[in-house]
């Protein structure tokens, strides 16, 4: 193991998601709230970055633009230093090796903005959004605290050991929206969730397959949580292309491999 302890490893395992106390330090956690705070106010936007606007607070004219996001999507895409300062550091891939194996490659990342009066994300498993076009075992999110995440600000809930089974999304895949998924039915107040409550700097580990959501932000400070995406680089590509990002992939640690992410597409 290069980072966790065995324990960690087996509630991994059995509750497939892990919190990690003081993920990043302070200095850290500095520079990466300011480079999420720049790429938002930055206007017009980083081409490279998606800016998806909270349904909540699309009408809201009274507040700058930026208060009015619910996330920015590719950001290390866009930043050289976020990738050198948190997604590509050793401490995050060492985390990451340790639960997907060393071979590594990054996908991308999506930040959670969640300002006060932002909206609940509905409960999912984030494997059926890859699923169609990169196939295989072994994805993972690192959702990191930018801001202290408690049940009030809406913080993220997961359903232990739910990770074992797969759900059927209702998914209109011509369509790449945030959250353009649903499980028929399925709504928060019918899972045994867990609300994970996390400090500023904190992280919690998902994986691709475990039920999860968060609730709305009724406070009235903001509720940050920055999702770094990393697939083992032996999940494959699959016949059909994703609109939303495609093979953009960025390998991290270890090998690629011709067929499979972050390695050369076969015909
Ligand atoms: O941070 C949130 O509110 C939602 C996070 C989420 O759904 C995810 O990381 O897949």
């Amino acid at each position: 193991m290069k980072a966790l302890t065995p324990e960690q490893i087996g509630a991994w395992e059995r509750d497939g998601f892990l919190v990690v106390r003081d993920f990043v330090d302070a200095g850290e956690l500095a520079a990466v709230q300011s480079i999420i705070s720049g790429l938002a106010e930055q206007y017009p936007p980083d081409p490279a970055v998606h800016i998806d606007v909270d349904p909540a607070l699309a009408d809201r004219t009274d507040l700058p633009a930026s208060r009015t996001f619910r996330a920015l999507i590719h950001a290390a895409h866009a930043s050289p230093e976020l990738r050198e300062v948190y997604t590509l550091r050793s401490k995050t891939l060492d985390v990451v090796e340790d639960l997907l194996g060393p071979d590594i490659v990054f996908y991308t990342d999506q930040t959670f903005l969640k300002p006060p009066g932002g909206s609940p994300a509905p409960p999912h498993q984030d494997n059926a959004y890859w699923e169609p076009y990169w196939s295989g075992k072994g994805k993972l999110s690192v959702w990191l605290a930018l801001d202290d995440s408690t049940i009030e600000r809406g913080c993220t809930n997961f359903v232990p050991g739910s990770h074992r089974s797969v759900l059927e999304h209702e998914r209109d895949f011509s369509k790449d929206a945030l959250f353009g998924g649903a499980v028929e039915g399925l709504t928060p107040d019918k899972l045994d969730a867990v609300p994970v409550e996390l400090k500023a700097g904190d992280a919690c580990i998902h994986h691709g397959e475990i039920i999860h959501f968060s609730g709305p932000n009724v406070s009235d400070q903001p509720r940050r949580g920055h999702v770094a995406v990393y697939f083992s680089g032996r999940c494959t590509y699959t016949d059909q292309v994703s609109k939303f990002f495609p093979d953009n992939f960025i390998p991290a640690r270890g090998h690629t491999y011709p067929g499979c992410v972050g390695g050369e597409r076969l015909p």
